[in-house]
């Protein structure tokens, strides 16, 4: 069965993004929902980054204004390594298989995270392509974020450039340090064609990994969770060590191994494992990325 339309794929080849409804049963929403409100729990007694992905990172992220009464928790790394049903849905669900259409057949798991936004939180993202993180032999990648909650105009949604999947892979470097953003005047042009993807709970936005993309702070009482998935098309090989990595990395989540690579050509500037948490400590300047 396909899960998008010839309008949808057409959608996603001319803007590089869509949003698609019901990319998960109402049975896996709840449950995710349940899974990231216990951490979020958790999160209350805690008041730096903790617990410990598989290279001995922090997996739990927090914001510089979390509280016991109002927490920030604003990344939770590699989820699908220690939630079962975030596995599920990252590996095998109608989420997967609208990658697979947009990427396949053959389609590979490269990484997960949760990125939120509590009500009246200040987590910015700033203006950045994914490719750079994660460059591929190919571009044919894609990052997947699921909306956990209803996304708005109000509660800091994704907002992209349309169509730059389709222009230059832009330098993700200021003075010499990986910032994880483009510099100030390309973020103007970028913020100048924003689009908001927003959308109801268990919609996805399926967003090439070269399209320009950023978000504003949570100026509500809603909260914004994503579950963000990255797809590769199985024959792109990366390029670059995994900045949040997993056990799962690289597993075949639909199809076959090709046993073949294929490449086209770019050039690309290495991009940096954040020594901290997350990207946000890059994108804040607090990581000079050199171990
Ligand atoms: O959380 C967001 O709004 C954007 C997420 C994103 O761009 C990322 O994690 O690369």
């Amino acid at each position: 069965m396909m899960r998008l339309s010839k309008d949808q794929k057409d959608a996603f080849a001319g803007d590089g993004a869509i949003v698609a409804e019901n990319a998960v049963s109402a049975d896996q929403l709840k449950r995710l929902r349940f899974e990231f409100s216990r951490w979020v729990d958790e999160s209350r007694s805690q008041t730096a980054a903790y617990g410990q992905i598989c290279d001995g990172r922090p997996r739990f992220d927090l914001e510089s204004d979390h509280s016991a009464e109002r927490p920030s928790l604003r990344r939770v790394a590699s989820p699908t390594d220690i939630s079962e049903t975030c596995a599920e849905v990252a590996f095998n669900s109608a989420m997967t298989d609208m990658a697979a259409e947009l990427l396949g057949p053959d389609v590979r798991f490269h990484h997960a995270k949760i990125n939120s936004k509590l009500p009246r939180t200040t987590t910015v993202v700033k203006w950045h392509q994914d490719f750079p993180f994660d460059p591929h032999s190919n571009d044919d990648t894609l990052t997947a974020l699921l909306f956990l909650d209803d996304v708005t105009l109000e509660n800091g949604p994704l907002m992209i450039a349309p169509g730059t999947h389709k222009g230059a892979i832009h330098s993700h470097y200021q003075g010499g340090v990986f910032t994880g953003a483009v510099s100030p005047e390309i973020s103007a042009e970028f913020e100048a064609d924003a689009v908001a993807c927003t959308g109801p709970a268990g919609a996805v936005c399926l967003m090439h990994s070269r399209v320009a993309h950023a978000s504003t702070a949570n100026d509500s009482e809603a909260p914004r969770t994503l579950f963000i998935v990255t797809y590769a098309a199985a024959d792109a090989a990366p390029l670059s060590p995994i900045a949040v990595p997993s056990p799962h990395a690289g597993r075949i989540v639909r199809g076959k191994e090709p046993g073949k690579i294929r490449s086209m050509g770019f050039e690309i500037e290495t991009p940096a494992i954040p020594k901290g948490a997350s990207f946000f400590v890059q994108q804040a300047g607090e990581d000079d990325g050199q171990d």
